[in-house]
């Protein structure tokens, strides 16, 4: 299965990023409008891990057991647009708060998946909610106007992160499906 792991968002992000993407969509972007997540599957990846076997899977499950999850506060804060440079490919909702948790999680999960034989991300780990993907390119120096038009969004709503997810992912025509293969609680 292609497969990531990702937190699932609370009802109360979702619906204010919702409200996000509705002052996203109303942006002219010179003809090349962007698809919008649907709600429902709006998430902030931790580690995308492409195609998965069976097998894998298993022993994905048993080590990502052991992670421990610092509950975090966290809340979106601000527009970005993705890559850094050139063409927006992606429009997203940078997190913050207590980052430093969010990376020390990162990093547990980095380190199993490494011990799987997962490629390692090199690039550092930069938290995101995707809002928006292009269909085809959006130019960089739109990038302002989709910040001026979303300034007054953030922050968002505080929520907690108090688990994670292995997050099955289907490509269909009409875009991605995700569900939920496991989750992993916070131990008690
Ligand atoms: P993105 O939101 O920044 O595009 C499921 O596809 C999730 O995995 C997406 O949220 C996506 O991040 C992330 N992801 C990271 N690397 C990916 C890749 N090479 N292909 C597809 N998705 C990737």
């Amino acid at each position: 299965m292609r497969a990531f792991i990702a937190i699932a968002l609370a009802q109360r992000p979702r619906e204010h990023l919702r409200e996000v993407q509705k002052a996203i969509s109303l942006v002219p972007l010179s003809g090349s409008s962007p698809s919008i997540v649907p709600p429902e599957n709006l998430h902030l990846t931790l580690k995308f891990l492409g195609e998965v076997s069976p097998m894998q899977t298993d022993d994905l499950i048993a080590s990502l057991r052991g992670v421990t999850v610092l509950p975090m506060a966290m809340h979106a804060e601000g527009l970005d647009c993705l890559p850094p440079r050139g063409r927006i490919r992606v429009v997203a909702a940078n997190l913050a708060g207590e980052v430093g948790h969010l990376i020390a999680l990162v990093d547990q999960i980095e380190q199993c998946c490494r011990q799987l034989g997962f490629v390692t991300e090199e690039r550092p780990y930069r938290p995101h909610i995707t809002l928006a993907r292009a269909r085809s390119d959006v130019k960089r120096s739109l990038q302002e106007d989709l910040q001026t038009a979303t300034a007054s969004a953030w922050p968002g709503p505080d929520f907690q992160i108090t688990d994670f997810v292995l997050m099955q992912s289907t490509l269909k025509a009409g875009g991605a499906e995700y569900r939920v293969v496991e989750l992993f609680p916070s131990p008690k």
